[in-house]
């Protein structure tokens, strides 16, 4: 076992008891120096915010020992590192986090409480780092969180956006974005290191030139050159006294002023320099999936993979390996094909800056990285315009050029006189406008290829990625992605987790295979009964949340069915009203209708341009204003859309589901890890055969998994067979009425106009099968319904949900990538310092 446990004097062994002792009282007084000595705030008028950066302050200081520590430990034992590279880490909040893994919980509680402070107030003053859209950035984390855990050696690399994923306001029932200003109050949690820093070339040319040895070199001219700062924050493991780093890159300009403009009295042009310059990480991308072709995000990602592996660079410089051995000290894991311009970079820093051949270059760099995909949606998959990449990043294109002859040249070779293939396979794609071909930049360019849950890779190795899987079919391996039980179980449920403790003991934090051990409890009926109350009183928490967000009352009894989620078409968020809007139909036409009272609650964020996801926004909170203000039906339905989805009142969410909905078109989300989340905290899911929807059921067995709905293979069939959205609307007609309701302004006081693009979508063209897999969900809904019926039935097959969730840790994803495909091991440090 790995998880070696923390030491219980840790730091305080170094002499600086009172300084980061880990008692209350020496978290006290770190509190009140801070409050003193950093913040400068009198005592008398301190506000919780000023507690919480104090606190913030004292808890990092009794990070820092192990941080260094590990550090040091890395360095001195020369051990390999796994870097990931990812444009989105969807942290949430630290604090409560930090607390949890240092085991600091209960001192901080005191301390503060001495203070007259309560903890959890404090807590909550932290603003969220909401530094990514979804699933990929906040799965990012948790493999932070899991690395560190297992005394992994390992680095996040990403971009320290200024401002992080929009906060979203509901206003009249329509989606506003508002700037995410997390760092405006100052980041407690970083250090900033200015000495770590890197020049980042854009646009210009290049020329060859002669060096002293008479060989022919590249030189790239840049037409503009972007610095690169460091921020590092601290990622605790849990119970051990590793703590990795998380590096972001922040830009700046490379000087604040072009002197030169400045004294011929062009001031504001030189200020416009700087300012284009750090525009580089001002602000995250709101896209879920689909791809952006803007030439900011190019740079974007460009700066922070530059930056990152220049730092590799540096790194292996100072500990004197040489740059030959670059493979056997860095696992490069690419999140997606964000970072992919890394393959096309590193040949670049190890030919024209370290003067290495090409072969060896290759050698190395095909051997240092790992492509993880994320996506087989079409639009979402990464291409450039060949001339704004030309523009942007010229030597980078000819790097990409000599890479796709040599790779063709193979292709032609295993598969002679297959020009249809070679086309298929290039990096260039030459359908209409050309274009570079992100995905395939990646695959060339990496040992390991994975997807992200079986039915996923199955697909990508069949479909999106086949003519690479017939190349080389060892490169490919499934890695079905995990979620942290320490943030999403330990800190989000705490009733549930003290359960646990008390039952199986607390082994299941760091092997959440444990919890397998909760069958043998199951047919007792007091474990059921404190099981119930532990979900009530979730429920309670949620609904007084919710109550105080959008003035909606839900009572906790009541059924709670939940999608929070991305807003997207293929997440079908408008296959969940359509259920709804079924069984407010059958209410009004007959109200003595013997259905079971739900609570539907939904959350999430729409890309800002994309509108039909908005208009499903509108829809949501239409309905909701309809139904929850009917006598005749708000006393078994109710409908609640909870405003700015994000990590920190997803906490809130998952433990207090009942359902969980998980209904995307098969074959269309790769992985979902919304839907572990609320397997970990015992939701029963109701889903399609989807992403790891198949793993989750397969763990739970059938008679435990709401299953509806067309499979990924039915799906593609319909699709080639030519789908047609109206044979499904003729044969029901209640789906027909359902339509005809929404269509009809019935939701918009008579507005036929505002959803009428919404419903044209579905009876038009449908590209999500809504309707295919309409009669279908609502038949399986009417199986959630008597399930729900028997509280005991209900309860066991809760129990079992968080009893056989242990394989969606993200513990056991991270020792797949260790072992499979980063070759790591685990190292471990000792806080201990002689
Ligand atoms: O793999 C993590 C998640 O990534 C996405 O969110 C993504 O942005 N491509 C997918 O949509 C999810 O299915 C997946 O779980």
């Amino acid at each position: 076992k790995t998880n070696t446990p923390t030491t219980s004097q840790g730091a305080a062994a170094v002499g600086a008891t009172v300084r980061v002792g880990l008692d209350p009282a020496a978290l006290q007084q770190g509190i009140v120096d801070h409050l003193r000595y950093s913040i400068g705030q009198l005592p008398a008028l301190a506000t919780p915010a000023h507690y919480y950066r104090a606190l913030a302050l004292a808890v990092r200081d009794r990070l820092q020992d192990r941080w260094i520590r590990t550090t040091e430990t890395y360095f001195e034992q020369e051990r390999k590192l796994a870097c990931y590279l990812s444009a989105e880490f969807l942290l949430g909040p630290h604090l409560a986090n930090n607390l949890l893994n240092l085991g600091l919980e209960e001192a901080a509680r005191g301390a503060l409480a001495a203070l007259g402070q309560d903890l959890d107030t404090i807590i909550d003053c932290e603003p969220e780092p909401g530094l990514g859209n979804g699933g990929l950035g906040r799965l990012a984390a948790c493999y932070l969180d899991s690395l560190a855990t297992l005394a992994y050696p390992a680095v996040g690399y990403g971009i320290r956006y200024e401002f992080g994923i929009f906060a979203q306001q509901i206003r009249d029932g329509w989606q506003i974005e508002r700037t995410d200003k997390w760092l405006h109050a100052g980041n407690p949690w970083e250090i900033a290191k200015p000495d770590i820093c890197y020049e980042v070339n854009w646009g210009g040319h290049t020329e060859t030139y002669a060096d002293e040895a008479g060989l022919q070199r590249v030189r790239w001219v840049p037409f503009r050159v972007v610095k690169g700062l460091a921020y590092d924050t601290p990622i605790q493991g849990f119970g051990v006294d590793t703590c990795n780093t998380l590096r972001l890159w922040s830009a700046e300009a490379v000087e604040s002023f072009d002197f030169q403009a400045f004294n011929t009295g062009d001031y504001f042009e030189a200020v416009e320099a700087k300012l284009r310059s750090e525009t580089v990480t001002k602000v995250l991308y709101p896209n879920d999936e689909p791809a952006i072709g803007k030439r900011l995000r190019l740079a974007q990602q460009y700066f922070f993979v530059s930056c990152s592996l220049q730092d590799m660079l540096r790194i292996l410089d100072l500990a004197g390996v040489p740059v030959e051995r670059f493979a056997e000290r860095y696992a490069v894991q690419l999140n997606d094909t964000h970072p992919s311009i890394g393959v096309a970079e590193l040949m670049r820093l190890l030919i024209d800056e370290r003067h290495l051949d090409w072969d060896q270059a290759w050698a190395i760099t095909v051997a240092a990285f790992g492509y993880t995909n994320h996506t087989l949606l079409p639009e979402a998959l990464e291409t450039w315009s060949l001339p704004l990449f030309r523009e942007c990043l010229p030597r980078h294109l000819e790097i990409i050029f000599e890479i796709n002859r040599r790779f063709l040249d193979q292709v032609r070779a295993r598969f002679p006189g297959d020009e249809a293939r070679v086309a298929r396979m290039s990096l260039i794609g030459e359908v209409g406008d050309k274009q570079v071909r992100m995905a395939h930049l990646a695959s060339v360019g990496s040992h390991a290829i994975n997807g992200v849950a079986a039915l996923h890779t199955d697909l990508l190795e069949n479909s999106v990625l086949a003519d690479f899987h017939e190349l080389w079919p060892e490169r490919f391996s499934n890695k079905t992605n995990g979620v942290t039980p320490r943030r999403f179980l330990a800190l989000a449920n705490p009733g549930l987790r003290a359960l646990l403790d008390r039952t199986l003991g607390t082994d299941w934090l760091v092997d959440l295979t444990a919890l397998r051990r909760l069958e043998a409890h199951i047919e007792d009926p007091a474990f059921r009964s404190e099981w119930r109350a532990i979900k009530h009183a979730n429920k309670r928490r949620l609904a007084d949340y919710i109550a105080t967000q959008t003035g909606v009352e839900l009572d906790p009894n009541w059924l709670f069915d939940i999608q929070v989620k991305r807003i997207h078409e293929y997440k079908r968020q408008h296959l969940n009203l359509l259920h709804i809007l079924t069984l407010y139909r059958r209410l009004k036409a007959d109200p003595g209708l013997g259905i079971p009272p739900r609570a539907f609650i939904f959350g999430g964020k729409a890309a800002p341009g994309y509108f039909l996801a908005k208009r499903i926004i509108k829809l949501i909170n239409a309905v909701a204003g309809t139904i929850n203000a009917d006598p005749e039906v708000n006393e078994r339905l109710k409908v609640a859309f909870v405003p700015n989805f994000n990590v920190r009142n997803a906490e809130l969410i998952y433990p207090a589901a009942d359902l969980s909905e998980q209904i995307s078109t098969a074959g269309k989300e790769a992985s979902g890890t919304g839907n572990m989340k609320f397997m970990l905290n015992g939701a029963l899911t109701i889903g399609t055969l989807d992403g790891a929807n198949v793993e989750i059921r397969e763990q739970v067995g059938d008679e435990n998994f709401f299953l509806f709905g067309l499979t990924a293979d039915e799906v593609a069939r319909l699709q080639r067979q030519g789908y047609r959205s109206a044979d499904w609307l003729d044969s029901h007609a209640e789906l027909r009425a359902v339509l005809d309701m929404i269509g009809s302004g019935h939701f918009a006081s008579g507005d036929s106009e505002v959803f009428r693009p919404l419903v044209e979508n579905l009876t038009d063209s449908d590209p999500f099968l809504v309707l295919a897999d309409y009669a279908a969900y609502v038949a399986c809904q009417e199986r959630v319904a008597s399930a729900w019926s028997d509280p005991e039935r209900w309860t066991r097959m809760a129990i079992l949900n968080t009893a056989r969730c242990g394989r969606f840790s993200s513990d056991r994803a991270i020792r797949e990538y260790a072992d499979e495909i980063w070759g790591l091991q685990p190292v471990a440090v000792s806080a201990h310092i002689a």
